[in-house]
């Protein structure tokens, strides 16, 4: 099947997750970049975008969308991240965490754990397959915790079981699946140390401006220097970067199932 026809079969619309994410602006980009001025993305979430995924997949009809690593996508359907040459969606990613300023005075405790905190991209898939097979967020994250005391008891090191003192901790996120996984993760072990943690489940533009106005304590879902470098950009001089909690491992890219048979988006240009 020549790469022309997909485009008329998906009616040149590539699936994508929320507006706000940088995975949807790194595509709106590529559509620039490579000259593909037919085509459109269309925005929904995370979830709905599975869901497309899914319908499609059955059927083994064509779709695009707008995709990233980790992802227990990967793992449950067989996809191909396409070669980026013009590097729209940028080169290998890191995950990051931020914190409003003044938690670290206020909640040393946590603001150690939140600085400790780095895992791999393995793990993260992990916690992420385990919800996707309707397990509970936070017992998805209780679960993984319990299998990998040794690297959690690093990111705990010397701080005291009742350190919270039940003081409350609000963590923001996008429902993003990278995202829940890790957050709920992080919230989990801090709670075994006394904190109360709330979830504040936000759109990314907000992600930053509650961690740079204050209005909630941290989050861990930088992605940088590509996906958020927007985002960062306006908001960086307003929060503490506390580093990388993934280092390896992410990559965000315009995705296919792989019995398309494309293999670059360049394939896409007429
Ligand atoms: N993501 C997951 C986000 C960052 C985390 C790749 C969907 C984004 O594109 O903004």
């Amino acid at each position: 099947e020549a790469a022309g026809d997909y485009g008329e079969e998906v009616d040149y619309t590539i699936t994508g997750i929320d507006g706000g994410s940088g995975v949807v602006q790194s595509t709106e980009a590529a559509i620039e970049d490579y000259g593909l001025d037919e085509w459109d993305v269309q925005t929904s979430s995370d979830a709905a975008m599975i869901q497309e995924l899914d319908n499609a997949y059955e059927d083994e009809e064509p779709i695009f969308l707008t995709g990233w690593t980790p992802h227990w996508k990967f793992q449950e359907y067989d996809l191909e991240i396409l070669d980026d040459p013009e590097l729209s969606y940028g080169e290998a990613e890191s995950l990051g965490t931020m914190a409003r300023e003044g938690l670290e005075d206020d909640h040393p405790e946590a603001y150690q754990i939140l600085e400790s905190f780095e895992w791999g991209p393995a793990d993260m898939e992990d916690v992420m397959l385990e919800i996707q097979d309707d397990v509970d967020e936070a017992e998805a994250a209780q679960n993984w915790i319990d299998e990998n005391e040794d690297m959690v008891s690093e990111w705990t090191d010397g701080v005291d079981e009742n350190a919270g003192e039940g003081e409350s901790l609000t963590l923001t996120l996008v429902a993003w699946d990278t995202e829940i996984a890790s957050t709920n993760v992080i919230a989990q072990v801090l709670e075994s140390v006394g904190y109360e943690v709330d979830l504040n489940q936000v759109e990314a533009n907000y992600m930053f401006a509650a961690i740079a106005d204050g209005d909630a304590d941290a989050s861990v879902a930088v992605w940088e220097p590509h996906t958020h470098a927007d985002y960062i950009e306006d908001y960086e001089d307003d929060y503490d970067y506390l580093g990388a909690n993934m280092d390896e491992g992410a990559q965000l890219g315009l995705t296919v199932p792989a019995y398309m048979d494309l293999e670059s988006i360049e394939d896409l240009q007429e």
